[in-house]
């Protein structure tokens, strides 16, 4: 691994929900993820926009207790990622996460594939809002304007960003090495795009074997933020 860093100067990080699970924010698919949680509904229906629409005031329950982990810290991968792109080695994080702690890391490159909690609008004016005004609404978020307030995050059944789409894509494309990591790769698009990666080696780190392992160069089943920790950034 510290070889191939070594010899790359345009590596893209592409992660999903395991990489903040060092940083207390539960994933979906490990043991302790959402998924093996129970709530009234699955997790995967409640975080969808029919549901959205349909249960607003039971989303926003559920979001403002198991999505909205402000108090939530970058752990060692967040802050390494950080360093590889300041010394020149990285060129962009594509993320599955909507925690923002890339951002809170130092990363400056980021392309949020499922949006963050922390940019949020109005349905109906268009109004910007931080994550606060849906942590201080006891029920459904209301702009002063009667509208909804919404986070802009992707839910299941609503269509990822064009521009963020875009970017990330031309970033992977022109990458020389891909770092893939805490992510099952269960989630289209956003899966779907490690086909876009022509460079040299390819590495995948995750706790448990993805459906990716035999297309990569390096498998590591390991925590994310104990192998980045060891990495020396030159
Ligand atoms: P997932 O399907 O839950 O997969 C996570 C993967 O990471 C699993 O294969 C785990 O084995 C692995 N893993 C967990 N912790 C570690 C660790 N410390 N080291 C190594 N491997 C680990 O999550 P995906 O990201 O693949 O699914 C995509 C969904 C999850 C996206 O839509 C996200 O928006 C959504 N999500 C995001 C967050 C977040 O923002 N932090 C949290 C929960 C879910």
């Amino acid at each position: 691994m510290q070889e191939i860093i070594n010899k790359s100067n345009r590596i893209v990080f592409f992660g999903g929900a395991g990489v903040s699970t060092e940083s207390g924010i539960p994933d979906f698919r490990s043991e302790t993820g959402l998924y093996s949680q129970k709530f009234d509904y699955p997790a995967e229906l409640i975080l969808s926009h029919d549901f959205f629409t349909e249960n607003t005031s039971y989303f926003y329950g559920f979001y403002r207790s198991k999505c909205l982990l402000l108090e939530a810290k970058p752990n060692a991968a967040h802050y390494k990622l950080a360093e590889l792109e300041k010394a020149g080695r990285l060129s962009a994080v594509v993320t599955q996460n909507i925690d923002g702690l890339h951002y809170k890391a130092g990363s400056k490159k980021v392309y949020e594939l499922h949006g963050s909690v922390y940019r949020n609008y109005c349905t109906k004016c268009g109004k910007k809002y931080d994550p606060y005004a849906i942590v201080n609404s006891a029920d459904i978020p209301y702009c002063e304007c009667g509208g909804i307030i919404k986070p802009d995050v992707v839910l299941f059944g609503e269509s990822l960003s064009d521009n963020t789409i875009k970017g990330a894509l031309a970033a992977i494309s022109r990458a020389d090495t891909m770092i893939v990591a805490g992510t099952s790769l269960n989630v289209y698009p956003a899966a779907g795009m490690l086909d876009y990666f022509r460079g040299g080696k390819l590495v995948l780190i995750n706790k448990t074997s993805t459906p990716f392992d035999n297309k990569a160069d390096l498998v590591i089943n390991a925590k994310i933020g104990e192998v980045l920790a060891q990495i020396k950034v030159k």
